[in-house]
């Protein structure tokens, strides 16, 4: 007997990401080999003849579980009934726009795409949003689909969790499998704060494997802060490749769960965090999951060095805030 088939949603499917993420989601690596799937593609009216094309190309792949491939303009009739969706289509950062006009154009997007999936979807689905700015776009979301609940939104930093991961597996001389635990607070912008401080390193702790403070409080951090750019810099073209395979890893940690002990990175509103942050963000938290539900991980200790850093992201995503949402 074949598994109920699983509707996954993706908007901005035209896009560069799109192009790299709906052959994660038909081939079964982000669902499994055996899980049936329906992909559907949102994109603007003027895109429907790029998604006429994905279209074709899905079927000439001749994927075993693909039951059914859908796309279309009309936000409700993509959202309808769909198990998960993935927001990767937003307004992009045009040269000379400020970083609130990017929030305006997006916020006024993520307003009209939260009250459809409120009017239509169901109140099981979970939602990924990676559009930028995705904490913010995300919070916006979930306050326009009142109807679903708060636990069911998230944000990608995923990301930058694998980054962080492969940057120490390099300066460690190990596997990247070799590295645990590394944290990312807060927003996925360059106010992000990459923490090694509760991670490990083939079992050891990280700080007493990479010794070098100066580094990891230095060089480390801003790697990671500024790898998209990097990448804008080298390629002339935005991180597709490496987001979608962090969409993958987010969805699937999620549904099939993080291993005993370990926990990875994600942008969720910030209800029960016993942290302090304001609970009306959406924060990157460590999270543990399983079945498609997380818990944030308490009770880790932050130093002086970590509290600066986690205060200055939540003062940008509460500033984001009031330019999207006016409080
Ligand atoms: P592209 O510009 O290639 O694709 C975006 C697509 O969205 C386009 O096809 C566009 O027509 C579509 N779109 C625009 N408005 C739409 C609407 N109202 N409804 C449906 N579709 C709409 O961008 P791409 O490189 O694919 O990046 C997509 C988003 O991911 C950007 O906002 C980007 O900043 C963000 N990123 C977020 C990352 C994260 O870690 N959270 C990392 C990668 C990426 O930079």
């Amino acid at each position: 007997m074949e598994k109920p088939t699983i509707v996954v949603c993706v908007t901005g499917a035209a896009g560069q990401i799109g192009y790299s993420l709906v052959p994660l989601i038909a081939s079964g690596e982000m669902f499994g080999i055996d899980q049936p799937v329906e992909v559907r593609m949102l994109d603007i009216a003027p895109m429907m003849k790029v998604l006429d094309g994905v279209a074709m190309e899905i079927l000439d792949c001749a994927y075993p579980m693909v039951r059914g491939v859908k796309y279309g303009s009309e936000a409700k009739e993509m959202f309808k009934d769909a198990d998960v969706v993935l927001f990767v289509g937003g307004f992009p950062r045009k040269a000379g726009m400020e970083r609130k006009d990017l929030i305006a154009k997006n916020c006024n997007i993520f307003k009209a795409q939260g009250a459809a999936l409120n009017e239509v979807a169901k109140t099981t689905t979970k939602i990924l949003v990676v559009a930028n700015p995705a904490n913010t776009n995300c919070l916006t979301l979930a306050k326009n689909a009142p109807k679903i609940p708060r636990e069911n939104f998230s944000c990608l930093t995923r990301l930058d969790h694998n980054r962080a991961l492969s940057q120490l597996a390099v300066k460690a001389g190990t596997k990247v499998t070799g590295v645990k635990n590394v944290v990312i607070w807060g927003n996925h912008s360059s106010t992000q704060y990459p923490d090694v401080s509760f991670a490990t390193i083939d079992g050891k702790a990280a700080k007493s494997v990479v010794t070098d403070e100066k580094y990891l409080h230095g060089d480390f951090i801003s790697t990671v802060q500024k790898r998209g750019a990097a990448i804008i810099a080298a390629r002339n073209a935005s991180s597709a490749l490496s987001a979608a395979k962090a969409i993958k890893d987010h969805v699937r940690s999620w549904m099939l769960g993080t291993p005993e002990g370990e926990w990875v990175s994600m942008g969720v509103l910030a209800n029960g965090n016993k942290y302090g942050i304001d609970e009306e963000l959406c924060f990157s938290f460590p999270c543990k999951c399983k079945d498609f539900k997380y818990e944030i991980v308490n009770g880790l200790k932050w130093d002086e060095f970590g509290k600066a850093k986690i205060e200055a992201t939540q003062k940008e995503l509460q500033d984001e805030r009031k330019e999207a949402l006016g409080a």
